[in-house]
């Protein structure tokens, strides 16, 4: 069993700074679970476009309050805690957040460590090993 504390993870190398978030990533690919999971800060009053093209990821608001919108349809929702919105389709979207926001957030595959987003907001697609496999 993997046991981790935020805590452990702030500061440390899995503890990511971008322009306008900060990833705190509790589960990497190197763990072997599939997934990675990742306790995300996004600071109020900024504008985030991303679009993974090669991830699912799954985002649940438990702080703060903020939209997304749809890139393709135009179509904002609007997120407050307790939201969660899965990007199935890949959808290409804009975070906006209203007030600071604190966002768990599933990655499938998993993230290896690193990654921020490219021009395009996606993240790069990184072989990792499979459970059980060195990294
Ligand atoms: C909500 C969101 O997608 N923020 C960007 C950071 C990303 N979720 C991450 O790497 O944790």
């Amino acid at each position: 069993m993997i046991v981790r504390t935020l805590d452990s993870v702030v500061d440390s190398d899995d503890d990511v700074v971008a322009a306008t978030w900060r990833s705190r990533r509790l589960l990497l690919a190197r763990d072997g679970m599939g997934f990675s999971l990742h306790d995300t800060l996004i600071e109020a009053g900024t504008e985030t476009p991303m679009w993974y093209q090669h991830h699912l990821e799954a985002v649940y608001c438990i702080e703060g309050e903020g939209s997304v919108e749809l890139r393709d349809s135009g179509e904002v929702i609007q997120i407050v805690p307790g939201t969660v919105y899965a990007l199935d389709q890949h959808d290409a979207h804009v975070l906006r957040a209203r007030t600071r926001m604190r966002m768990v957030c599933v990655f499938n595959p998993p993230v290896t460590g690193q990654e921020v987003h490219d021009e395009s907001g996606a993240y790069p697609l990184v072989a990792s090993a499979a459970p059980g496999e060195a990294p």
